[in-house]
């Protein structure tokens, strides 16, 4: 659901490229696209509307099409017998649902779990976790602060099409419409809405998720996230405190060992990884890897990663393949 979006769009490309065994393709999307037709693996599949019975006979369907529709589709996907991997924040901290990074908690799904809903968590919080993971397996995790330099691909095609229409018309970019301020030459420290405490809802999906990914309901987890005018690719910068002291080789060969990550860390020689490389790659970059001169145990790293790609398409279709091929 949501075939025709930058997620959806990016779903099909990946099936395509991971070959992914499909023996029917039901694209659903908004009556707009009554009419399109998505091509993948040889075949037109035409795009249909929700109505009731049309999960029927499916074994997975992936939602990216916002809160409201997954909270009353993905209930009745799983009624008609599949597993519903929902990318949208409707289920994400419901207790009786997981939240799934495959190479971090993965082992919560496997190919005897029965239908359910699954939760993609939020793009920022993704590449966040996979970062985090070796470094809570091998040393322990006192407290995560990170602040994200957040692309406009974020916000859908709205949000690209926005900076590249404000960029072309520059110097009288045209008014903002996704986001709150003109994004072009910019930096705007809200992503969603504000609560009491003064946190935006970004900052707050990152906060409980990185915890309930984890399995670290103490962990302490502040965040800061600015979108700026990037295309594509989420970049972070992270304060990790570890439960012990320990040497940079320790820190760089666990992150250098885990699944999904790739460590680009030659500063010297300006290596590090920038948001226009990792635009349209899987695995999250991680560079910049430094201890804090005050406290020993604590370390700054630099997060990057597509936003689309890992941040939701790929973790949806990693999840499926944990489902039904590991
Ligand atoms: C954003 N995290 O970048 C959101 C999208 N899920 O706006």
């Amino acid at each position: 659901m949501g075939a025709t979006g930058m997620v959806g769009q990016t779903f099909m490309n990946i099936l395509s490229e991971r070959s992914f065994p499909i023996e029917e393709l039901r694209p659903f999307a908004s009556e707009n696209s009554l009419g399109k037709k998505i091509e993948l693996q040889g075949q037109q599949w035409p795009c249909q509307v929700l109505k009731d019975g049309c999960f029927d006979g499916l074994d997975l369907v992936f939602f990216s099409s916002g809160d409201d529709i997954s909270a009353e589709w993905a209930p009745k996907a799983v009624a008609a017998g599949a597993f519903a991997v929902d990318n949208s924040a409707a289920f994400r901290m419901d207790p009786n649902t997981v939240l799934i990074v495959p190479e971090v908690n993965g082992d919560l799904v496997n190919k005897d779990s029965k239908p359910q809903i699954i939760a993609n968590p939020n793009c920022s919080t993704i590449q966040l976790v996979v970062a985090l993971k070796p470094l809570l397996e091998k040393f322990g995790l006192e407290e995560v602060r990170v602040s994200t330099y957040q692309a406009v691909s974020g916000a859908g095609q709205g949000g690209h099409d926005e900076l590249i229409e404000q960029t072309t018309n520059h110097p009288k970019p045209t008014d903002p419409k996704t986001f709150p301020h003109t994004i072009l030459f910019n930096c705007i420290p809200q992503i969603g809405s504000f609560n009491d405490e003064g946190y935006c809802s970004e900052e707050v999906k990152i906060m409980k998720e990185t915890r309930k990914i984890l399995g670290q309901k103490d962990l302490k987890v502040s965040a800061f996230t600015v979108r700026i005018p990037a295309l594509n690719a989420h970049s972070e910068s992270v304060w990790v405190t570890l439960n012990k002291s320990v040497s940079r080789d320790e820190v760089m060969a666990a992150l250098s060992g885990q699944e999904g990550i790739v460590v680009q860390d030659e500063p010297k020689k300006s290596v590090y990884p920038l948001a226009r490389d990792v635009s349209g790659k899987d695995p999250v970059y991680v560079g910049r890897v430094h201890r804090d001169p005050e406290n020993p145990k604590m370390w700054l790293m630099w997060v990057v990663s597509d936003n689309i790609r890992k941040g939701a398409a790929l973790n949806g279709i990693q999840i499926a393949e944990k489902i039904f091929f590991n």
